[in-house]
């Protein structure tokens, strides 16, 4: 797993982290390092009130410590960029119980579906029943998209009609689960953003058919966000946060982006945990989150 992570932070680390280093040079620290290192921090999207925080914490540690050479920052930095990553609750996902529901939920062409297949073929594998739900009826190609999916997984796939209610969706999903004996729900669901569409009051209904239907169920509900949107994402990732009670990120595309700065600030700004990485097309192209060696990742290839 260690080298998928690495190996999709190739880009992250080549054009900024990975050069912090030289670009601060090995002399003493002066004003242009701080300046510097926020440009770079701010270029790799780990956002402005995130980038601003951590340069006070290093100002602060430099004079405490008696820092003042530049190369000095670099442990600094890792040290500070690793508290950010908070040791996240449990994840729901993977504690036993009969039925556990998970939705699945972020703007169109996140990656949501792409990310339900990889996480039924890693589930399966690990052991658990898994059966999907095709709550986007917003299209019938995302139907048929989730249904290619489920087939390449060996996951079966509940479906309704193109147009029909998601959230009966949900329902149907989460009866088939029970009379079937499956023990893991994945549901997509729509991600049309639109005015005249209320998605988010969609998402609320869905909701609440699960908490209704299993207990404590949705179990987890995990935003899926595309790295190479950057900070965009984290503005469509506040809706979600207070709509539909997002439990997780899911971030995606990774393996294409320098934006793997976006971490720090979907934990501190959002105050959410990264549960998995998507590095790539393919089923496997799936990393669960490991902070440590997400921040060796970044600095050493
Ligand atoms: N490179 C790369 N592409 C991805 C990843 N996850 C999804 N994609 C691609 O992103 C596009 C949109 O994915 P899709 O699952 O349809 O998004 P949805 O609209 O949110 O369901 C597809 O072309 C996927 O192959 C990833 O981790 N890496
Ligand atoms: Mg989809």
């Amino acid at each position: 797993m260690f080298k998928s992570i690495r190996e999709s932070l190739t880009r992250t680390r080549q054009s900024v982290f990975g050069q912090i280093v030289s670009v601060l040079g090995m002399g003493e620290i002066t004003d242009e390092t701080w300046d510097d290192l926020e440009a770079l921090l701010i270029q790799a999207d780990v956002g402005v009130p995130t980038t601003l925080a951590l340069v006070d914490a290093l100002r602060a540690r430099a004079s405490k410590d008696g820092l003042f050479r530049a190369e000095q920052l670099i442990q600094a930095l890792k040290e500070e960029l690793r508290a950010i990553l908070f040791d996240p609750p449990v994840f729901e996902l993977e504690e036993p119980r009969q039925l556990t529901v998970v939705m699945v939920v972020g703007v169109n062409g996140s990656g949501k579906t792409t990310t339900i297949g990889k996480l039924a073929h890693k589930y399966l594998a690990d052991g658990r029943k898994v059966i999907l739900a095709a709550g986007d009826t917003f299209r019938a190609a995302a139907i048929d998209q989730l249904k290619i999916w489920s087939e390449r997984a060996g996951a079966p796939l509940i479906a309704g009609q193109p147009g029909s209610d998601p959230a009966a969706v949900a329902y149907d999903g989460i009866r088939a689960a029970r009379a079937r004996g499956f023990d893991l729900l994945i549901i997509d669901t729509a991600g049309r953003l639109h005015t005249k569409f209320n998605l988010m009051r969609e998402l609320e209904k869905m909701r609440s058919v699960c908490q209704k239907s299993v207990h404590a169920a949705p179990h987890e509900v995990l935003l899926v966000l595309d790295a190479p949107t950057g900070q965009n994402a984290l503005t469509q990732a506040q809706k979600f946060k207070e709509s539909v009670h997002v439990t997780g990120v899911i971030l995606t595309k990774l393996d294409g982006a320098a934006k793997g700065g976006m971490v720090f600030a979907i934990y501190r700004e959002l105050g959410l945990p990264v549960r998995f990485i998507g590095t790539g097309e393919k089923i496997e192209d799936l990393a669960p989150f490991d902070p440590d060696l997400f921040i060796e990742g970044l600095f050493e290839g």
